[in-house]
């Protein structure tokens, strides 16, 4: 896992968002994270810690906290652990221009992961229970787009 593409994307000197990943964590959860985004265009960005960084996907409306509803979720650029903390503005002319706000946030755990589907246990405020995240073009390892949807209780 690489930061590179994040780093590539961001002039620090004038963003306050993290340049590193922040030193040490407080618990052994795996951080989960949804952060909404006004930039030209209003986004939801979904956040799930592997393997060290923050897996990214970009959801372009109100993320699902019923089942039937199915989101495009756009993958992104890995981000660095710790930018679930991140709140504040980007500036004017940079990367990704606009406000970040938590939208929800807490932790996950991983039920299923193979390289096209990922099923997690969410335990945030506003998403609760078994999301399911599926890549649509399983053998086109340069399409980004998956879909995401919460699954129904199993009984
Ligand atoms: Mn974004």
């Amino acid at each position: 896992m690489s930061l590179e593409e994040y780093k590539k994307k961001r002039d620090f000197s004038k963003t306050r968002e993290p340049s590193q990943p922040r030193k040490k964590k407080e618990s052994n959860d795996l951080v989960y994270v949804i952060q909404r985004h006004q930039a030209s265009h209003l986004h939801f960005d979904l956040r799930l810690e592997e393997e060290g960084v923050l897996k990214s996907w970009a959801i372009p409306k109100a993320p699902p906290q019923e089942t039937g509803v199915r989101r495009l979720a756009v993958q992104t650029e890995d981000h660095p652990l710790g930018y679930e903390d991140f709140e504040g503005v980007i500036p004017e002319g940079e990367y990704g221009a606009g406000k970040v706000e938590t939208w929800d946030r807490g932790h996950y755990l991983s039920l299923e992961e193979t390289p096209a589907k990922k099923v997690v246990e969410i335990i945030g405020k506003k998403l609760r229970g078994r999301y399911a995240l599926i890549k649509l073009k399983v053998k086109d390892p340069e399409d980004k787009n998956w879909l995401f949807f919460k699954l129904q209780e199993s009984n």
